[in-house]
Order: C-alpha cells, then structure tokens, then sequence
C-alpha cells in the first residue's frame, strides 16, 4: 500500500517504481515477490522529492508513507547563487539580495534574470575584492586600497595582474572602470585618487567583512557583518566623545594627548587633525596607535588610521615642534562610521592651566 503526501501532488499521475522499475501511479495493491526493494519517487517541479527507501517485503501487504516538501526557498536561492558562480557566506542577510529585509521569491528571481542573461546587474563585485573575489574583505584587499591612497593616485593595470590597477601613475591611462572605492561623495566625483573619507569606507567595508550591493549607497555596497551578530537596534543613543590636551613637554615641543571614548560598535576610524601654520609634526605613541599616518606638510594635514577601530575608551598621544603660546588652535576631528555613513566628531579641547 503506498501513501503519498500532500495530496497537491498526487494530481501528477506515476509518481513511484521499484528498483528503478516502470513508474506506477496508484495504490492499488499488485503481486510482487517476497524481498528487498528500493522505492523511488519521482521528481516533482516545485517540490522537494522524497528520499529513496529501502523496504522489505515478507507478508501479504506492506505499507509505504512518503511526504513531498514544499520547496525552501532558503535553500532555492543557495542553489541559485552556487550557478551564478556566486560563493556567499553563510549569511542570511547576504541572501536578501534586493535588500528589503525579506528573503523571498524576488530575491531568487535576480538571479534567475542574471542567469537568463536579462540582466547583468545583480552581481557586482567591488573592485577591491579581487583575491579571492567571494564577497568578503581580507586584510590584505583593505591593505591594497591602503596602497592606492598612499600613493595619492591609481590608473588603470593590467587587468590580468592583481585588482586590474596600478599605481604607476607615468603611464597613465583611465580607459577602465573608476575603482569602487574612488566613487562620488561629499560633492566630489570620482578623480582617480583614494582619498581619506573614500579608504574610511573601505576600512568599514573590511571590518563588517561582507558586502552586497545597494542601489542606496554612495558607492553602491553596503557592508554586512558577516558573523551575525545582532546589530544595535540604537544607533541614535551610540556616543563618541573625543577630547585632546595640550601640553608643552620642553621649549619646543607639544604633546597632544587624546582620548576617545565611544559606545556600541564601530567599523571604521580615523581622525583628522589640521595643525597650525607653525608646527611640524613630529611622531606619535600609545598603546592603541594608528596603524598608519599620513603627514602633508604644505597643507598642514595629517591623518591617523586604524585598520581596526581601537576599544571603546583609549588614549593615543602624537606630538608636534613648537610652542603652545604661538601656535593657533590645533583642529582635530574624528572620522568614523558604524554600518552607515560617515559620522565626524570634533574632538574637543581641553582647556589645560
Ligand atoms: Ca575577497
Ligand atoms: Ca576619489
């Protein structure tokens, strides 16, 4: 006797064999030997097959009970990404690809279109994820765009050599796509130099560790924190307070001490100090210092990068030659991001006798 369920299906007429056997459709009991057979169910469009059976057969009637599921989208937009060639992480945020917050059949339905080649656009990677491209950021992809915006300039490579950029600006050409992360912000188009707020968003990109693509966003990624870890709900009480103290440690030099100290999780961190006509900048300490520094004396700027944002309360010293009565107000900002846009804090000065 064979019970096949849900009844939905069974309008789909042979639906079981024997050992590989003439499909059969029906219940109706038949005269078969005594002994072991295998029962297989056939395929069904939208639905997931039963699996196989083993069964024995050693008296008059024997009772088979098999269910068709429903198909799991999940697992349909997971089979569909693997054909796009796609390699996601396990993340189910990563599966909304059209970024509603629902994972449905418009989701699977990009992908279809891409794969039915009517339309190109649902899988854009950054130009920064290029070893291995898989929709994740390494140290060492954050540490190429950090390389493009040290060297104050990129033109196109060769695009069959590292992320299809150079940083040999001599033989310059700009025949190529902007990089992703020289993209229009602040007013500012694309000029084929990484600037600071530009490898701000790349650091954020890096610490999320995943990305998709927005249609939203500045530069059209937004980052997905690929751990799953619960985002806070309450970005808007999130603090950062930054302050900095001035102090003359001998008759021609300052030390500028600041401390940081800020709530909830960050993805992104740099600060941004324009220091007076008079002063030159000297080196910097701490326990928590940048993990990089950019000095441009004729303009008088000078930038500190963290790669990882450093803890939530920490202290971080740099030092400049000249004298504190002289000197003009030294302007410091911090620039930072959680999972959204670029957040500046102006760091305070603390007002020393
Ligand atoms: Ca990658
Ligand atoms: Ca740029």
């Amino acid at each position: 006797m064979m019970t096949i369920q849900p009844k939905e299906v069974l309008s789909d007429g042979e639906m079981w064999n024997l050992n590989g056997g003439k499909w059969r459709s029906d219940s109706m009991a038949f005269n078969i030997d005594n002994g072991d057979y295998i029962v297989s169910f056939k395929p069904i469009a939208g639905w997931n097959t039963p699996d196989s059976q083993k069964v024995r057969l050693s008296s008059n009637t024997l009772l088979i009970t098999a269910e068709y599921q429903p198909p799991n989208l999940k697992n349909l937009i997971e089979t569909l990404q693997v054909l796009c060639e796609i390699q996601h992480p396990d993340n189910q945020e990563y599966l909304d690809l059209n970024s509603d917050g629902k994972i449905n059949l418009s989701d699977a339905l990009m992908i279809v279109m891409k794969l039915s080649g009517k339309s190109n656009s649902i899988i854009k990677y950054h130009s920064a994820d290029y070893n291995p491209k898989d929709l994740k950021f390494n140290l060492s992809e954050l540490l190429r765009v950090a390389q493009l915006y040290n060297n104050n300039g990129n033109t196109c490579g060769n695009s069959g050599i590292e992320d299809g950029y150079s940083v040999d600006l001599n033989g310059h050409t700009t025949e190529c796509d902007y990089h992703s992360s020289d993209f229009a912000h602040k007013g500012k188009q694309p000029d084929w130099i990484i600037d600071s707020c530009e490898l701000s968003r790349m650091k954020q990109l890096h610490n999320a560790g995943c990305y998709k693509m927005s249609d939203t966003e500045e530069d059209g990624f937004m980052p997905v924190v690929c751990d799953q870890k619960p985002v806070s709900k309450n970005q808007e009480t999130e603090i950062l307070n930054a302050s900095q103290l001035v102090e003359q440690i001998d008759n021609k030099t300052l030390e500028i001490k600041n401390t940081i100290e800020y709530t909830g999780a960050i993805y992104s961190f740099m600060m941004k100090v324009q220091i007076p006509l008079e002063c030159y900048f000297l080196q910097y300490s701490g326990q928590y210092s940048p993990d990089f520094y950019k000095y441009n004396e004729a303009e008088k700027t000078l930038e500190f990068i963290w790669i990882k944002p450093p803890p939530q309360s920490f202290e971080f010293s740099y030092y400049l030659s000249g004298k504190k009565n002289n000197s003009g107000i030294i302007k410091s900002e911090i620039q930072y991001r959680r999972l959204g846009r670029l957040l500046i804090e102006l760091v305070k000065s603390i007002i020393s006798n």
